[in-house]
């Protein structure tokens, strides 16, 4: 980027590491749909003298701004003497408004300002702010507009009460709607998925004898299929997770399990869901190489048709794949693409998921084989993929994102991958095109989203 993004001026004039610590609480309850949040940061820049973050927190305190959280980080990789700090702060959302006259975002503008006007450089994370960076006059550098993304790991406890659809509200046209028993199992196993915050150990679910048989069902067909359909990853991995993890005709596996195991592989791990996430938070989670995952079953009244994803989709068609460490890089860098990517172009993430991660395709010595999830969990559209009929593209992101797709039919058009490792660089070039001012990296060590500045 050269120095603008959607007109705003970013005035840092080198690359530097701008966040390190940052985080943002999760605060659900004033979460507005499936894109933007409330949610406001600051970056104060103060010298290294004693004293100096007085003034920005009394003048914060004056503009009634609460604070949720402060962190601080020298400037410099290495520290100097003269080195200034970044002062990472958190504002919290006015869930229960502050009895004044101007909005919260009002009364920071007036504070920014007047902490521009002391010669203190204020960046402003969050929306709103369009306006100030234009008329400030080069003191303010904003990256307002960017929808708010997780930054570590536990921010990520912030999209549990956040699904789309409720995996225990079912639609009309659901199997299992009119099964009152079934409404209620599902009930339970969501409210856990609900409860669940980073660090405990994933719901233990001990499923039902009926439960088992839709599960041996979808098992028994699928894995007639896998020898001649699935991709070679696929059919290497399999076998270690019917050793590991409990895979068996017999016996739905546990996520905490999978999800060991996955961690072990490539650094994956399972989430439990309630039901469908918005695709921007969906993705926001594969960045952290963290796989949301559904543990309840379809209705036993159908055993090969689901409506919505459901423990066989993830465990049959997900899991395996995230084990392999070319097919999780790919995952991970559409995570990576997905933070603080405006609202279209997460729509065209979402079809390159789609048509990749659900749906994909890949070339093995002169066939083609499945890799999608969509497929591997499909009994039907697994033989129909690889049949005559469907169109075949090469895997090619730049036409994928574009490429509209029906949800409840078998799909027109699949593209071919060469491999997963040129289906990454395939992914990484046009990923270039997704507009952002700065540019992401996880450090692993920490489970942080690290941001540069890339002005
Ligand atoms: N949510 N729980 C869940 N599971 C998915 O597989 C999923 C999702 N939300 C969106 C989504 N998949 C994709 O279709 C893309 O939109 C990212
Ligand atoms: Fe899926």
């Amino acid at each position: 980027f050269f120095g603008s993004f959607k007109g705003y001026r970013l005035l840092s004039p080198t690359t530097k590491v701008f966040n390190r610590y940052f985080s943002v609480e999760p605060n659900t309850s004033s979460y507005s749909g499936n894109s933007h949040s409330g949610r406001i940061s600051l970056v104060v820049r103060v010298p290294n003298t004693p004293g100096s973050l007085t003034q920005p927190l009394a003048v914060l305190g004056k503009y009634q701004v609460n604070l949720t959280r402060i962190e601080s980080r020298p400037t410099t990789e290495v520290k100097q003497p003269d080195a200034s700090y970044d002062i990472f702060i958190n504002v919290s959302e006015e869930t229960s408004p502050i009895v004044t006259n101007s909005s919260l975002v009002d009364r920071i503008k007036k504070a920014v300002e007047e902490l521009n006007s002391h010669g203190i450089k204020v960046t402003v994370l969050g929306e709103g702010f369009e306006d100030m960076a234009q008329s400030s006059g080069g003191e303010v550098s904003t990256l307002s507009g960017i929808p708010w993304f997780p930054r570590k790991m536990r921010d990520l406890d912030a999209f549990a009460s956040r699904t789309l659809e409720f995996g225990a509200e079912l639609d009309a046209d659901h199997p299992g709607f009119h099964d009152k028993a079934y409404r209620e199992r599902r009930q339970s196993i969501t409210e856990n998925a609900k409860q669940y915050r980073y660090g405990q150990p994933l719901p233990h679910v001990t499923y039902s004898e009926k439960e088992l048989k839709t599960w041996n069902t979808v098992y028994t067909e699928l894995t007639q299929l896998y020898p001649t359909h699935a991709c070679k990853q696929y059919r290497y991995i399999f076998p270690l997770l019917e050793k590991n993890c409990g895979y068996s005709p017999h016996q739905i596996p546990q996520l905490q399990d999978v999800s060991e195991f996955l961690r072990e592989c490539t650094g994956f791990r399972l989430r439990p869901v309630m039901g469908l996430l918005s695709p921007r938070d969906f993705l926001n989670g594969l960045a952290f190489r963290v796989f949301h995952s559904t543990q309840y079953i379809r209705h036993h009244s159908k055993p090969l048709y689901t409506p919505e994803p459901d423990v066989c989709h993830e465990l049959l068609g997900h899991a395996p794949m995230l084990a392999d460490p070319d097919f999780a890089e790919f995952s991970h860098q559409i995570g990576l693409a997905s933070l603080g990517a405006s609202d279209e172009d997460i729509d065209r993430l979402a079809r390159c998921y789609w048509f990749s991660v659900e749906f994909g395709l890949v070339k093995e010595d002169g066939q083609v084989k499945a890799y999608g999830a969509g497929l591997l969990s499909s009994f039907g559209e697994l033989q129909y993929a690889l049949s005559n009929e469907p169109q075949l593209l090469p895997w090619d992101p730049f036409v994928a994102s574009k490429q509209p797709y029906p949800i409840t039919q078998y799909q027109p058009v699949y593209f071919v991958a060469d491999s997963f490792s040129s289906a990454t660089d395939k992914f990484l070039q046009f990923a270039e095109t997704i507009a952002r001012p700065f540019s992401v990296w996880y450090n692993p060590y920490s489970q942080t989203i690290e941001i540069v500045d890339s002005i």
